[in-house]
């Protein structure tokens, strides 16, 4: 038997992507949420600059979400989608792809982002196999994309540290095109970035590489958002396409944080105008009530793959216990409507003239790099201190914690997200409380 010293035994729980010993000598907790604002442990607000981790996007405690999960977890707390089914699972899948562009309107369901970048990549090769091009399985991501944890998004993620504690066992055939960050052409831009559409062009040259015929799909974030708030170019995306299509390559939109209303439409592909074969999603599938993620896909690639199987066969060996948890599909259900109902994604597309104003507003401050945004996504990248990157960052965060507010770092760079119900004030002093962070801080 293991016992625990204390309450205060923080020793057993081993944080994910945290600095377990720096954390623990000086915890943050968070005890309970309302609307935009987390409460703490010594009875502290805490403005959520961050939508949690970018997820929360209808705010937190939602009367509607709590009431349909309360509802379902005693109707019917659990029940199995392999060769069952539950009517929720269903409705929940009719309303997910009811937002997603048009065609893209059969949805697979995961419990996570990182799963959802999985079985995406799985689908893509079951595609191609279907259709008897078997041997196209090579896959190629971008440098600075994120897509999850799972050995198959490290590999085609392009986050050094990321990767190389695992680096002997990534998945073969990966290949990546270059990020699309240029603080020196483009920084400051307000909005996507004019300079940077060429850099898609660099498919064309693995394409060379490689031949077409071993690629089986590019997989990129619309806009990089964990990197630090990548914006894509202007006619980057579209180029992208172009280029997939020409050599019948599937193109994947890894949505898991531009889903849902970030960007003030329902996806990226939406608001781009941009149509990919797949789309990955998860986090505000469900404003992040209960873990959920999902993969729409084109109809014409479920259809291939499922008529492509023997009657009474299993089309795609592929599936989690959890697929469509009857309390997750709740959740996104009455999420999903609440979207709906309060008109969120145009809220966010309303409010981000002025978000993108006060972001920029920190623009003079010391030590501040570049400002990126777009929708209700912004990123704020510090100069570095000499031989310690990321600490200036880290202080900053700390700082605007002690001063009520929670943002995001990666390595130097600050993040910025808040749920779509954000009033311009709480974005006013957001921006404020940074600026005045950084005059603080060394
Ligand atoms: N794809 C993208 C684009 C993501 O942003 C995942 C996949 C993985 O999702 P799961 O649910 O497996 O974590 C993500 C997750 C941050 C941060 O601070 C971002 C994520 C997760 C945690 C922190 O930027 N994104």
């Amino acid at each position: 038997m293991n016992t625990n010293k204390s309450d205060q035994d923080l020793s057993a729980f081993w944080m994910p992507f945290t600095a377990n010993r720096q954390f623990k000598e000086a915890p943050r907790m968070f005890v309970s949420a309302k609307g935009m604002y987390y409460q703490t442990d010594d009875g502290r607000s805490i403005l959520d600059a961050t939508a949690g981790l970018w997820c929360v996007n209808a705010g937190h405690c939602r009367d509607e979400i709590t009431a349909a999960v309360t509802r379902q977890i005693g109707t019917m707390d659990y029940a199995p989608s392999f060769q069952m089914g539950h009517p929720l699972a269903f409705e929940a899948a009719r309303k997910v792809a009811e937002l997603m562009p048009a065609g893209l309107d059969r949805i697979f369901f995961t419990n996570s982002g990182s799963e959802a970048v999985d079985s995406a990549l799985k689908i893509a090769l079951a595609y191609h196999r279907s259709r008897g091009e078997g041997q196209r399985t090579r896959f190629i991501g971008r440098e600075r994309g994120y897509h999850g944890v799972g050995f198959g998004g490290i590999s085609v993620g392009g986050i050094l540290n990321n990767r190389k504690a695992f680096s002997g066992n990534l998945m073969p055939g990966v290949d990546h095109l270059q990020h699309t960050l240029n603080i020196a052409e483009a920084g400051f831009s307000h909005g996507q970035p004019a300079w940077g559409a060429h850099l898609a062009d660099e498919l064309e040259r693995l394409v060379t590489l490689h031949d077409a015929s071993t690629i089986a799909a590019v997989i990129v974030e619309p806009l990089a958002g964990s990197t630090g708030v990548l914006i894509p170019p202007v006619g980057y995306l579209e180029r992208l396409r172009e280029l997939c299509t020409k050599h019948g390559i599937l193109l994947i939109f890894d949505e898991v944080i531009t889903g849902f209303g970030r960007l003030g439409a329902a996806t990226a592909s939406e608001y781009f105008k941009v149509t990919p074969d797949l789309i990955t999603l998860a986090k505000g599938i469900n404003n992040a009530a209960i873990p959920m993620g999902a993969v729409a896909v084109k109809r014409e690639i479920h259809d291939t793959v499922v008529q492509s199987a023997a009657a009474g066969a299993i089309e795609l060996m592929h599936g989690y216990t959890y697929s469509a948890h009857p309390v997750a599909a709740a959740a996104a259900i009455a999420a999903l409507d609440l979207y709906k109902s309060e008109r969120l994604f145009e809220r966010a597309r309303e409010l981000s003239p002025l978000f993108e104003k006060a972001v920029h507003g920190v623009a003079g401050a010391p030590h501040v790099k570049d400002i990126r945004n777009l929708g209700l996504v912004a990123g704020i990248e510090l100069e570095p201190r000499p031989q310690a990157p990321g600490a200036r960052a880290y202080e900053v965060f700390r700082k605007c914690y002690e001063k009520g507010v929670m943002v995001r770092y990666t390595g130097d760079i600050l993040a910025f997200s808040p749920p779509l119900i954000v009033q311009p004030e709480e974005i006013e002093r957001m921006f404020s409380t940074v600026r005045e962070a950084l005059n603080e801080t060394k």
